[in-house]
């Protein structure tokens, strides 16, 4: 297990947690929530991967490499490199791979996931986990699970972890409810007094700033549009990063993503893995 972490890691994705599949599948909540293949076995072995700012400089080398670039090349990463590292490293055995791009039966709740594994804190003000190494400043990619049984003998019980800054919450939520304002903005409809008043009922952007879009909502509109276009808006995502500040405490502060990081995460705009060196 040790060396398929340290492979992961040379390739950019420096967090990789062992689990026992059926405990997310158990703890999972909403129930309704697809559970994680078990290859039918009582204990079973699934990996969390994700990474911090390392995964940078090696992603920005491998897109400069290719001979053009995709309009997602991180997610395209992701799913190239993570299955032919798990074929290497584990070959003859059967694998299923889910990214936190999958959607409908292949879908996992990252944040679940890595809360019930004491991996990293879910701080539900910040709608991020936060990780006591990397704080805010790292992202999950996918988890591997394995037709192999989980190794420990003794029940796996992570101790959850506790909430490691709590003092942030105050600020946190007053960045979130600037983001919140400025996307109900960011609808014409929405800004619009003679539009139809029954408009801002049915609004996936006014309800996600009002709060009360549901996690079912959510998905379903995520799998179906996924117009991400309001958190590019600089106004708007200024607001998210601002609060990702707020919940940095000073121990973790040197793992905040460089300028550029930060501009493509919250861009997507490709031209940045080709700007000067920072
Ligand atoms: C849907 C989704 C979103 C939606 C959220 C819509 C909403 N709630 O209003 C949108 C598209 C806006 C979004 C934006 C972003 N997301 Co997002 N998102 C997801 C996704 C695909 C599913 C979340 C979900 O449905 N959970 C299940 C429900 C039942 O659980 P819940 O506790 O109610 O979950 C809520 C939170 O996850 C929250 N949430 C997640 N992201 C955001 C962002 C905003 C702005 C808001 C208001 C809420 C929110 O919305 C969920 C539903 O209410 C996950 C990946 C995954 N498969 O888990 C990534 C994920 C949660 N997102 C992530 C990230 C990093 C972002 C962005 C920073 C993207 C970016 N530019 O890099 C932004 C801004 C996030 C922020 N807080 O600042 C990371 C979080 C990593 C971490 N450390 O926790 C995840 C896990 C993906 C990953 N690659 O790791 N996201």
């Amino acid at each position: 297990m040790e060396d398929f972490a340290a492979v992961l890691h040379s390739h950019g994705f420096d967090i990789c947690e062992p689990f026992e599949t059926q405990y997310y599948n158990l703890k999972k909540v909403p129930e309704t929530l697809p559970p994680i293949s078990t290859f039918s076995r009582p204990r079973t072995l699934s990996f969390l991967i994700g990474n911090s700012k390392h995964i940078w400089p090696i992603l920005k080398a491998h897109v400069r490499a290719l001979p053009s670039v995709s309009e997602h090349p991180l997610d395209d990463y992701v799913h190239v490199i993570i299955p032919k590292l798990v074929e290497a490293h584990f070959p003859g055995i059967a694998s299923k791979i889910q990214y936190t791009t999958s959607k409908d039966d292949d879908f996992i709740h990252f944040q679940l996931l890595a809360h019930i594994t004491a991996t990293s804190y879910y701080n539900k003000a910040l709608s991020l986990c936060v990780h006591p190494k990397h704080g805010p400043w790292k992202a999950f990619r996918a988890v591997v699970t394995l037709d192999l049984p989980f190794p420990n003998l003794e029940p796996y019980a992570p101790i959850p972890l506790i909430d490691p800054y709590p003092e942030c919450h105050e600020l946190v939520s007053h960045y979130r409810n600037l983001f919140f304002e400025s996307v109900k903005g960011y609808c014409t409809q929405c800004r619009d007094p003679s539009a139809d008043p029954s408009h801002k009922d049915k609004c996936v952007l006014f309800r996600m700033g009002d709060g009360t879009l549901t996690g079912d909502e959510v998905r379903k509109w995520y799998s179906e549009k996924r117009d991400m276009t309001f958190i590019r808006t600089v106004s708007n995502h200024q607001h998210l990063i601002a609060a990702r500040d707020a919940a940095t405490w000073d121990a973790v502060k040197d793992q905040r993503y460089s300028d550029q990081q930060l501009r493509y995460h919250y861009s997507k705009d490709t031209s940045i893995f080709f700007d000067l060196e920072e």
